[in-house]
């Protein structure tokens, strides 16, 4: 069947939107979704820059949520008009990660990163060539075949354009603040970057329990939006945050930091680690160069100050568990997604929308198909 999708060439520099082929889910792993909405994450201007170096060519996305179309033969996991939201790691449910209660580091989602099906072909076709899809998903495209590990299935109350947000940026942010940095009552917290996953770990901070969130970001708009979402002081950067971070915390400095700006780079940390409490812990969310490798660090600090420095991807959440969750906060009015979505755009949109998140005019875009 034909669709419309937003398609990375080799040596491209923007997104091409066009009509695709897609072949029918094959095996019973595989389901068909329509896409209903895709958010438009910092990671796929990453692939677009080669910060992140992934094959192309390469339908895009990987925020989306929708609707189950068609199942593969014998797929008994999912049927056609399940609402489905897309974790941008898969979630087998069999491996050791996933056996630990650790699914955001599935095995499966190794297999799938480089946009193929799990047994090594693709569904996706155009100009006479197979297509991979971004992270096993292809958001950027109006429909697509995807691995059952991927889905969630959700509640069809919940509106689909908020919902998407849910597949990453959303659950990264809140699951730093609740699970990688452990935002315990009456902390202080610093979140650097009120992008997508920023502004969801302001939030994730308040619902934990924080008693001073810091926003720290360059855009006077976002540091704006950052107090909607719960931030109770902001900063336009890392050495304006120091003094008023000691000042408001009588030196005591953040327990928890929490790196979402959009590229990070290595020679900041010594700075960032500067906000960081004793016992504290800053959490790297937030994609750096891939082949950087030199970091700027007062290695003693770690020793006398017991501070912690620790990776999360996705979160550090079980997405099988949150999304769902997430699902009620929102709907008991708790989760702020609709205050996330700063502008929608048509798919054919897309390059708009990433120069507006380039520009910091979005908190989050959200392409609706
Ligand atoms: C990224 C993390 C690095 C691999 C690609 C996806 N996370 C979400 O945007
Ligand atoms: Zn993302």
């Amino acid at each position: 069947m034909k669709t419309e999708a937003a398609v990375l060439w080799p040596d491209a520099t923007e997104w091409n939107v066009e009509e695709i082929e897609i072949d029918p889910p094959k095996h019973a792993d595989e389901v068909l979704v329509s896409y209903a909405a895709s958010g438009m994450c910092h990671s796929d201007e990453h692939v677009l820059t080669g910060d992140l170096p992934v094959g192309r060519p390469l339908v895009g996305g990987h925020e989306g949520a929708g609707i189950v179309e068609e199942v593969g033969p014998g797929c008994t996991d999912l049927q056609p008009g399940d609402h489905v939201v897309m974790g941008f790691i898969p979630a087998c449910g069999r491996c050791p990660s996933c056996s630990r209660g650790q699914s955001n580091l599935c095995d499966v989602g190794a297999t799938i990163l480089g946009g193929l099906q799990t047994d090594g072909t693709s569904r996706h076709h155009a100009r006479g060539q197979d297509l991979g899809i971004f992270l096993g998903l292809g958001t950027f495209s109006k429909k697509s075949v995807v691995n059952v590990a991927s889905c969630v299935k959700v509640d069809e109350n919940i509106p689909l354009d908020r919902a998407c947000l849910l597949g990453c940026g959303v659950t990264t942010g809140w699951g730093c603040s609740v699970y990688a940095a452990e935002v315990k009552p009456g902390d202080n917290v610093a979140v650097i970057g009120v992008g997508g996953i920023g502004a969801s770990a302001i939030q994730g901070a308040r619902l934990a329990g924080a008693e001073r969130i810091f926003a720290i970001d360059p855009s006077e708009f976002k540091r704006d939006q950052a107090k909607r979402f719960g931030a109770t002081h902001v900063a336009a950067s890392i050495q304006d945050a120091f003094p008023l971070v000691q000042e408001v915390t009588w030196g005591r400095m953040a327990n928890k930091v929490i790196c979402a700006m959009g590229v990070g780079r290595g020679e900041l940390m010594a700075d960032i680690m500067a906000l960081c409490a004793k016992r504290g812990t800053v959490v790297i969310a937030n994609i750096h160069p891939a082949f950087e490798t030199e970091v700027r660090l007062s290695m003693v600090d770690l020793t006398l100050q017991e501070k912690r420095i620790v990776g999360s991807i996705f979160g550090s959440a079980n997405m099988r568990y949150d999304i769902p969750k997430l699902c009620e906060l929102y709907r008991e009015g708790q989760l702020d997604l609709d205050g996330m979505v700063t502008r929608t755009y048509p798919l054919e949109g897309v390059n708009q929308g990433y120069q507006d998140m380039r520009d910091a005019a979005n908190v989050r875009g959200v392409l609706v198909y």
